[in-house]
């Protein structure tokens, strides 16, 4: 690709992309926090699935209250970037704020896919490090996106979720 081209192609919107995204809230009222999130997300997001509420015990933070999370798939022509930003002012205007790493929280919103990329920038690290392990995000998203394929392992969010259950069973 020659540079005029190179500099075209990155004006152009990127083509529709699957998305999954997290939803979690300890803080305030929660139920009302991630419906708020979902219709935030609508203008974002084409084909719009969104999971059941799961009422959850938080996991590798200090003692804190219970989670409600929840999970969101649709298609987007946002770059990763620009959902970012979108995703982090949503969070915002639902009165986060970060006084320290695992503070309980209003809202969290996190990319955990985008297609089948693998992204490693400053802020912006997808698939989600930690998404595989975590049974309060695999069961959602199972719902609404269970062929989604984790481009690091290969493995669907289906079968990640499955072998979390073992794991969580201690077998
Ligand atoms: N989020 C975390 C850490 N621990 N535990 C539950 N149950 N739900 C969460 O959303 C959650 C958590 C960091 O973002
Ligand atoms: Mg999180
Ligand atoms: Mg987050």
């Amino acid at each position: 690709m020659n540079p005029r081209s190179a500099a075209t192609a990155d004006r152009l919107p990127p083509a529709a992309t699957p998305v999954a995204i997290a939803l979690g809230s300890n803080l305030g009222d929660r139920r009302r926090l991630l419906e708020a999130a979902i219709e935030a997300l609508e203008p974002l997001l084409a084909d719009l699935r969104v999971s059941t509420f799961y009422d959850t015990a938080p996991v590798g933070v200090a003692p804190q209250p219970r989670f409600l999370n929840a999970a969101a798939s649709g298609t987007t022509r946002l770059p990763a970037r620009d959902l970012l930003d979108r995703l982090l002012a949503i969070e915002a205007a639902a009165g986060r704020t970060r006084p320290h790493e695992g503070a309980a929280r209003t809202l969290d919103l996190d990319l955990i896919l985008y297609g089948g990329c693998v992204i490693d920038e400053p802020g912006l690290v997808v698939p989600h490090p930690r998404f595989r392990d975590r049974l309060f995000v695999l069961e959602p998203l199972a719902e609404v996106a269970p062929d989604a394929v984790d481009p690091v392992t290969g493995l669907t969010v289906r079968a990640l979720r499955d072998r979390a259950r073992t794991a969580d069973a201690g077998c």
